[in-house]
């Protein structure tokens, strides 16, 4: 009799441990930072190495990957090919107006690869419906030439009052590791119609311009680490890398993977940011102009050790997809 009465005193309790639990998950999902990959995967190395970490990052919740740039379908069956090795073909990947047919070393390796497609939805349109899906809650994160971005801008010229944050791998302020002076940036310069338009949007904008990206390098006992980690993530990135390096002694310059982590953590991987009136001219310049220029947050001076150990920590930290 007493366990009976012991039982059914415990059932409701359980029920409510439950409920409790359930709520948890649905707490720690609502926390999560939604984010959108605009990338131009497939030239450089970077693009795969930051699509990496975001979908090895907890706190992210990736609602899609948009392809943008020159052979756009190419690029997006790399996109697809490292969504499906890592067990993520829930992420729709959108591909935007191509805008050349040329042909990069990592292309190869999913040349043939078709289980998992590219949805039907253009890329702008995708980011158009998705942000104003979830009104405030998305970061944008950009590192590829703006195309998409753009494009967005013309079907919905509020973006910026839907959109959380924008993040950016672009522009050249003062100078960089390459050169004494600001050079036009290739995102930029690519594109300069379509980056004039996004950086006069007024979006909420935060660029990682080149001045702090050509600062981080990998390191050989860097990339080491993400090899000798052996998942389906990193067996990619290793196999993307040695497609993409021209020689031996060729080292990585971590543009993108530095702007996606700004986007994961903001400010923490920079010594200092300053906003500035920022216009792009003609020939691909990103410019300080008070009269014209709408304001935008630019990273500077990175904790290049601190990024490192985070960003490898983030992509050795799970079996992605065993
Ligand atoms: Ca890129």
């Amino acid at each position: 009799m007493k366990r009976i009465a012991l039982r059914a005193l415990l059932r409701p309790l359980a029920r409510l441990v439950a409920v409790l639990a359930i709520g948890l998950v649905f707490t720690a999902q609502a926390g999560k930072m939604k984010i959108i990959l605009d990338t131009d995967i497939g030239g450089d190395i970077d693009d795969a190495w930051a699509l990496g970490f975001i979908l090895s990052h907890p706190e992210f919740e990736p609602l899609g990957v948009t392809i943008t740039d020159g052979n756009t379908p190419a690029r997006a069956r790399i996109a697809c090919k490292l969504l499906h090795l890592t067990g993520r073909d829930d992420i729709p990947v959108a591909v935007g107006r191509q805008t050349g047919s040329g042909r990069d070393y990592q292309f190869a390796w999913a040349e043939d690869f078709t289980a998992l497609k590219p949805i039907a939805q253009p890329a702008a349109d995708f980011l158009v419906e998705t942000i104003r899906k979830h009104p405030g809650e998305v970061t944008l994160l950009a590192v590829g030439p703006l195309q998409n971005v753009a494009d967005a801008l013309r079907r919905e010229p509020n973006l910026g009052k839907l959109v959380k944050r924008v993040v950016l791998m672009s522009g050249n302020i003062y100078r960089s590791a390459w050169n004494e002076k600001p050079i036009a940036e290739w995102n930029v310069v690519s594109a300069t119609a379509d980056a004039q338009l996004v950086y006069a949007a007024g979006l909420p904008l935060t660029i990682v311009p080149l001045d702090a990206t050509t600062l981080v390098t990998l390191k050989e006992e860097e990339r080491d680490r993400v090899r000798k980690y052996d998942s389906p993530l990193t067996r990619s990135l290793e196999t993307l890398y040695r497609l993409w390096l021209d020689s031996p002694g060729a080292r990585m310059t971590l543009h993108d993977q530095l702007a996606t982590a700004e986007a994961a953590s903001p400010g923490t991987f920079f010594g200092r940011r300053e906003t500035l009136p920022l216009i792009v001219d003609d020939r691909g310049f990103t410019r300080i102009d008070p009269a014209h220029g709408k304001p935008a947050v630019v990273c500077l001076e990175p904790k290049r050790d601190a990024f490192l150990n985070y960003y490898i920590g983030q992509l050795t930290r799970q079996h992605l997809g065993q």
